[in-house]
């Protein structure tokens, strides 16, 4: 019999969430929730690497919480938390600061380079080791996959360097966890610039469809979507990047090829495209917006707290390893 794998993921309530969050990552937690043992977090201390508004942090980790349930992880089949709830954590991201990661492996991950910017000196020191923190969160729970989109991939390698190197220096005690990126999806770009993946800290809220957004609000934001020069729908991402961007956003949630799409839009203009494009994206968020909307902060709540004490018990019994290998203990 195959034994059930261990599955860790998270999101950070920085923003609102958007499609591309579902595409790369939540429409797989969904899937592995069966056959598995899943964790999916609320990762609020990352959050905080940036200015953040406390109140809206808040009100953020509770959203995502019934986001989560909304669309269909349910919370007896997994586990459902908030990061900052366990103080392993932070603990163990401690003691990775110090053993198995080096400053010059920090320094070349590109989500740091992109968000610093040309400010690299003046951003907290937060922003740059905040893998090491992802690390913690992952190797605490003896992980075997950890689902995430294209742009976390270089964070799990580092992950995974991180565990062979304090195993290496303090025999086995950690999991070397796999990265699981999907095929399609993996990488959703900005509604307003092709070259940028959405995200949902961009400033341009017409950069992204939030899963929250209501209809005339999603169907505003697809008209307003930058379109390529010329005419055609065709998937071509060299050429066409924002064609190409919402031809796979459709192939996704409308769940057909892109061929056939590329056939059956073969003389048709952008317009009327991006109709059809609102059309499908309004009936996946109409989906899980009823639902969304039923759930009360209160439910969200106590389900977070269940989650507390399930993932506090393994997290702890881990710190408790690691702080005897290393000699606190
Ligand atoms: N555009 C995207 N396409 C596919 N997957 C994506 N993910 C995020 N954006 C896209 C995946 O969603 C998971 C949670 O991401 P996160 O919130 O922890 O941080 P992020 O990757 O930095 O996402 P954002 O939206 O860009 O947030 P901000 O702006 O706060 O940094 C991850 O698995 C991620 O890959």
């Amino acid at each position: 019999m195959n034994k059930k794998k261990i599955i860790f993921s998270g999101i950070q309530p920085s923003g609102e969430l958007h499609i591309g969050h579902y595409i790369g990552a939540i429409e797989q937690w969904i899937k592995l929730q069966n056959e598995n043992n899943c964790i999916f977090s609320i990762v609020d201390y990352h959050a905080i690497t940036v200015n953040h508004d406390p109140e809206l942090l808040k009100k953020r980790s509770l959203e995502i919480c019934k986001l989560y349930i909304a669309m269909g992880i349910d919370p007896e089949k997994s586990i459902i938390f908030k990061q900052s709830d366990i103080s392993a954590h932070t603990e163990l991201s401690w003691i990775f600061n110090c053993k198995g990661c080096y400053m010059s492996d920090l320094k070349k991950m590109t989500q740091f380079k992109d968000k610093a910017g040309d400010k690299q000196e003046l951003v907290s020191v937060g922003l740059f080791n905040y893998p090491v923190l992802m690390a913690a969160d992952i190797l605490l729970y003896d992980t075997d996959i950890v689902p995430v989109g294209e742009d976390q991939k270089q964070h799990v390698e580092l992950t995974r360097d991180i565990a062979k190197r304090f195993n290496h220096q303090f025999g086995q005690t950690f999991k070397v966890p796999e990265v699981m990126v999907k095929k399609e999806g993996a990488r959703v770009m900005s509604l307003s610039d092709p070259y940028k993946k959405m995200s949902k800290s961009e400033a341009n809220k017409n950069s992204y469809i939030a899963l929250l957004d209501a209809p005339d609000v999603a169907r505003k934001k697809i008209k307003k979507a930058v379109s390529d020069s010329g005419s055609g729908i065709y998937y071509l991402p060299d050429e066409k990047p924002a064609i190409s961007n919402l031809l796979s956003i459709y192939a996704f949630l409308g769940n057909r090829e892109i061929k056939r799409l590329e056939k059956d839009y073969k003389d048709v203009g952008y317009g009327d495209f991006k109709n059809d494009l609102a059309d499908i994206v309004i009936k996946f968020l109409e989906k899980f917006q009823d639902k969304y909307s039923q759930i009360s902060d209160s439910q969200a709540e106590e389900i977070l707290e269940k989650g507390k004490e399930k993932a506090k018990a393994i997290a702890e019994k881990k710190l408790e390893e690691v702080k005897r290998v290393i000699g606190v203990k």
